[in-house]
């Protein structure tokens, strides 16, 4: 039988009159209006990066994927931190975006706007990617000194919080150290800052490893924003524990000692190193078996869980 159809990939938004305010590699920010405080509208797109590089083929239903994904961690820890979530149904979002009712529908957050610290705040419970660089350079990772003979993607002693600074533009973000969290964002901050991301990070990986899963590490991003006292409340943002957030890996065929497959785009880096693509722009598109494998991981770990079947539209 030849394989169904899938729909077509969203590479790109248009809101008509709307401004949009920020273009990620996977996701775009519009303001719903010209207020610097207006709310905030978050889409993600179906486009997917490989070697920091956004491809020229996207991943149908990837940017409906996430966002339910992400919303399902909202709820899962609504106890723990507040949110920046307004709403993700269309029916409720303000009448002048209706007309674009077919971008949005399951891919869009409508989200209070945060005033957002510059910080990266990532937890590591493994020892990989940047972590396992610098760890192999200089024995310790943003300044917490490791024990000898770690070995790539082994689990650390226990987790550790890894900040980075955001670097505009591309750039990797730096890995800095707790004092310099506290140079920019003050000492209490930093530590609720931190506290708050272990605490996430804890509840999270028991979650995913009652489903099979180890979380590896995941990057959080947070904001202030106004509670009902009218002070700014330290606010969860942006999108929360999705794959293109955070490693997650199978714990059935974990082997630490090397790295390890990644959960989603293993088929596209695969097919990438094997058509020897230079890793220049232009972007090389996918052919149609990589593009419906990927699309099939990304819905596992959403099936995973969320334990859901199937995406809201
Ligand atoms: C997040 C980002 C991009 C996706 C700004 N609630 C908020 N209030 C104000 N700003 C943000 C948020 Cl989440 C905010 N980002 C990161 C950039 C696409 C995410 F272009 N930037």
């Amino acid at each position: 039988m030849p394989p169904s159809p899938t729909s077509q990939a969203l590479l790109s938004t248009d809101l008509g009159p709307l401004p949009r305010t920020a273009r990620g590699k996977v996701r775009d920010i519009y303001a719903l209006s010209a207020d610097p405080a207006a709310d905030l509208l978050f889409i993600a797109t179906d486009r997917i990066s490989a070697f920091d590089h956004v491809l020229g083929s996207g991943i149908p239903d990837k940017g409906r994927i996430l966002t339910q994904l992400s919303l399902f961690w909202f709820h899962h820890l609504r106890d723990l931190v507040p949110n920046h979530l307004i709403t993700a149904d269309t029916a409720l979002f303000p009448q002048s975006l209706r007309p674009y009712t077919e971008q949005l529908a399951g891919r869009s957050m409508l989200v209070r706007r945060a005033q957002m610290f510059p910080v990266e705040c990532v937890v590591r419970g493994y020892i990989s990617g940047s972590g396992w660089k610098d760890y192999q350079a200089t024995g310790s990772i943003c300044g917490i000194p490791l024990p000898s003979g770690l070995r790539e993607s082994d689990q650390l002693p226990e987790p550790i919080f890894t900040p980075a600074a955001k670097i505009n533009t591309g750039g990797h973000d730096e890995n800095i150290s707790f004092s310099t969290v506290v140079e920019h964002v003050g000492a209490q901050t930093a530590e609720d800052l931190r506290d708050l991301t272990m605490a996430i990070y804890t509840k999270a990986s028991a979650h995913a490893a009652s489903k099979g899963l180890i979380l590896a590490d995941t990057k959080f991003e947070f904001g202030l924003i106004p509670g009902p006292d009218g002070q700014g409340q330290i606010t969860l943002a942006d999108e929360v524990l999705t794959p293109d957030s955070s490693r997650y890996w199978p714990a059935a065929t974990y082997a630490p000692g090397g790295p390890q497959p990644s959960f989603d785009k293993q088929f596209v880096r695969d097919y990438l190193e094997r058509i020897r693509w230079n890793k220049q722009a232009p972007a090389p598109t996918l052919p149609e078996d990589i593009i419906e494998q990927t699309r099939a991981k990304y819905l596992e770990a959403f099936t995973l869980l969320s334990g859901r079947t199937s995406l809201t539209t």
